[in-house]
């Protein structure tokens, strides 16, 4: 039985969308994952077939019925049991961690709001986690749902190559990556890092760390901070900055 990506939305056609090409594409060709995309105007209410209504309390636009809401989770939710993804900038944000979570498990149902979201009841009563991929407002959640199966699918068993590229780039020991270089040796003016040529495999390793270590205190402090109290192998020194200790102690 292979991983199942359901989501619930008023634009299907969006799906799967950029998941139909590269290695996502080819897993899904290949039946490693499989893609539903029900259209929740399938289950609105009366001629209109409404999904929304005005919100109690007052206040501008629109909000998801949880009726409508439930019976579209009831319809795809009959046979497996799934756990259930509300894609909102009120969520907490997605992790590495959550993917590993998802991908280990059977699939996911996922729900995209539009309008000014969904009435908080279907929510709490279907035990909906709320996860949002960042601090910036997107029209709709859609391509928040596309980002998190990217996220879990690349992680299925045989999506990617039989290389551990999966696991070693970043965020899987809480670094960023360290910078790339390929042929030619020098461009515009511009060389390679020597140390990259130099044929010796642990001074290379021992650089890319530093570039890592780097990279990743100057431009994402939140993750160095995480890093640096998870290993207490690294000395005080280094962790706050300052000069690394050296010569006599009296
Ligand atoms: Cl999950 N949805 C919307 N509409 N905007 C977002 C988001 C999600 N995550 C970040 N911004």
């Amino acid at each position: 039985m292979s991983w199942q990506a359901v989501v619930l939305t008023l634009f299907p056609d969006m799906f799967p969308g950029p998941l139909g090409s590269s290695l996502a594409g080819r897993a899904l060709k290949d039946g490693i994952w499989s893609m539903q995309a029900h259209d929740l105007r399938e289950h609105g209410l009366g001629r209109h077939r409404t999904v929304d209504d005005t919100p109690f309390g007052g206040g501008a636009g629109m909000v998801m019925r949880p009726d409508v809401l439930d019976t579209a989770i009831e319809a795809v939710t009959a046979e497996v049991v799934l756990p259930v993804v509300y894609l909102t900038p009120r969520g907490r944000r997605l992790e590495q961690s959550d993917a590993r979570r998802f991908a280990a498990g059977p699939g996911i149902v996922l729900l995209c709001g539009r309008y000014e979201g969904v009435d908080e009841r279907v929510l709490e009563a279907r035990q909906v986690e709320q996860l949002s991929i960042g601090d910036y407002v997107l029209s709709g959640g859609e391509p928040a749902a596309l980002v998190l199966l990217d996220a879990c699918v690349r992680l299925l068993p045989g999506v990617m190559g039989s290389d551990d590229s999966a696991t070693e780039e970043s965020f899987s020991d809480g670094l960023l990556e360290y910078p790339h270089y390929t042929k030619p040796a020098e461009w515009q003016g511009r060389p390679v890092p020597p140390i990259l040529l130099s044929g010796h495999h642990a001074s290379i390793a021992a650089w890319r760390r530093t570039q890592s270590e780097d990279a990743t205190r100057n431009r994402r402090p939140d993750l160095w901070a995480a890093h640096t109290s998870r290993s207490s192998s690294i000395p005080f020194q280094q962790q706050h900055g300052l000069p690394a200790r050296s010569g006599s102690r009296n």
